[in-house]
């Protein structure tokens, strides 16, 4: 590999950042857009789609879709050569089904990405990131319904054909994994943690997600032959609770788990193990004929992760009735720091999912989210110094750069919400990620403003080293 000596990351390393639409966009009825699941989702993990809710802190988010301009700017001063994001499905086909699709919102991802072009940054697109036309969940469910592949599959076409030339980078699903993790499926694939028999449900879904990922990746290889299509993953790195032999069977089996979406996307079959666990759980999924062909067929390029934690598995863990985001996480490590929101920090976690993942796959990596989400604070003279999330940053990039004098082939990096954006699982605003301050509240309240942190500065000369001063 063509590493730089002095940083020890490889010449050309992609150096970014990364949000979502529906966290940042706001706008959620512009341009002809319709609500999309985003729109209406309640606050939090657990509360599925709400109608009658007063606030909803993606209707405006941070405004991104007004001031996107000004932030790629703010971007570009901080050196990054990659912006991820993704394409508002209801913005494009604002019910999911029209025929023809919505010039309006086609025309601003254009701008967007022209202006990142002008910008020297390349855009990553990730197709679903989280969110579906409202619409076509009314009228059709969730993504077990088969019926979803064909309106994915014509709304990929039409932005793959549109911007050809000017994404490099697609991923077709946003943490695909989270189709069969309650009560992230809400979110990954609209099926509702309460329904009956969930696990058929989630599977059946993900197995609708494989299908029209890969035909996703068959449109991108002969729409474009120059882009790049990647899963992308939820991973975790799990470590059993103790040296027990059942905790560390459980452990490997938690592990496969995770592993089975990016195994099916990555090696292009259905592994053994996920077999027998189907039929020790009572799980049917229903192939269409064809269906395994089009998986082996049409792999992805690449493999993107995001990584924020690691957790413990035992085997006599069981998860509590009365979910909360933190019992998410399952059991507690002590030997590990948390963040405010309970999340343990783990940079040597990553070195050894970067290893784990290339070892499995041998195909190039990319981490596309990774970050601190913490509370900071304004100080007297406007200033914001939040040295915690440089450490956090600056130990796992020490930790990748480990990982690829390991011999991983590791191609970039893109932080989590370089610019503060409502947070996904608590739809707070005080849950911030960015190196890029954003004056408003829980409440969307405040002036919007832009304000860089002391992590900043420190990211930006992280990127132009190249990784060498971390
Ligand atoms: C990932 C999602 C993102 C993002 C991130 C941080 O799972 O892909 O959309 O939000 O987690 O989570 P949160 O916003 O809940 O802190």
């Amino acid at each position: 590999m063509n590493n730089d000596k002095r940083s020890g990351f490889p010449r050309g390393f992609y150096w970014g950042g990364a949000i979502a639409a529906n966290q940042a966009e706001g706008a959620y009825l512009e341009g002809g857009k319709l609500p999309s699941t985003a729109d209406i989702k309640s606050q939090g993990f657990f509360g599925g789609l709400r109608r009658d809710a007063d606030f909803y802190p993606t209707h405006k988010a941070i405004d991104f879709y007004h001031r996107y301009r000004q932030d790629l700017k703010l971007f570009q001063e901080a050196n990054f050569n990659i912006f991820r994001t993704s394409i508002n499905w209801a913005r494009i086909f604002p019910t999911g089904e029209e025929k023809e699709p919505n010039e309006n919102g086609l025309q601003f991802y254009e701008d967007l990405f022209r202006e990142a072009k002008s910008d020297g940054i390349t855009i990553m697109i990730t197709i679903s990131h989280y969110e579906t036309p409202l619409a076509l969940v009314d009228k059709y469910g969730g993504w077990d319904n088969r019926a979803f592949i064909d309106f994915y599959l014509r709304f990929v076409r039409t932005i793959v054909t549109r911007y050809k030339g000017l994404v490099k980078f697609w991923l077709t699903f946003n943490e695909i994994g989270n189709a069969a993790v309650v009560p992230i499926c809400w979110d990954a694939a609209c099926i509702d943690p309460k329904s009956d028999h969930l696990l058929q449900r989630m599977y059946q879904a993900a197995h609708h997600q494989f299908v029209a990922s890969a035909l996703a990746t068959k449109i991108i290889h002969e729409i474009d032959p120059d882009a790049k299509a990647g899963a992308m993953i939820a991973y975790k790195t799990v470590y059993p609770y103790t040296c027990k032999v059942e905790d560390v069977k459980a452990a490997e089996d938690a592990k496969r788990k995770e592993y089975f979406f990016s195994d099916v996307q990555a090696r292009g079959y259905y592994p053994s193990y996920i077999r027998r666990y189907f039929e020790e759980n009572n799980i049917h999924v229903a192939m269409e004929r064809g269906d395994e062909e089009i998986i082996r067929q049409h792999r992805v390029d690449f493999i993107s992760f995001s990584y924020y934690r690691s957790r413990v598995v035992s085997a006599g863990y069981e998860e509590p009735a009365e979910k909360t985001t933190d019992s998410l996480e399952g059991l507690v490590n002590p030997y590990l720091p948390k963040t405010d929101w309970g999340w343990t920090i783990d940079p040597d976690g990553l070195r050894l999912a970067l290893n784990d993942l290339y070892d499995r796959y041998q195909m190039p990596l990319f981490v596309v989210e990774n970050g601190l989400g913490a509370k900071d604070i304004v100080e007297k003279d406007g200033s914001i110094n939040d040295t915690y999330r440089i450490e956090y940053l600056s130990a796992h990039m020490k930790a990748m750069k480990e990982a690829i004098a390991d011999g991983v082939d590791l191609r970039g990096y893109t932080m989590w919400g370089p610019i503060d954006i409502v947070s996904n699982g608590t739809g707070q605003m005080s849950k911030r990620y960015g190196i890029i301050y954003v004056d408003l509240d829980d409440y969307g309240k405040g002036t919007g403003k832009r304000i860089k942190k002391k992590s900043f500065d420190w990211y930006r000369e992280v990127i132009a080293s190249n990784g060498e001063n971390l």
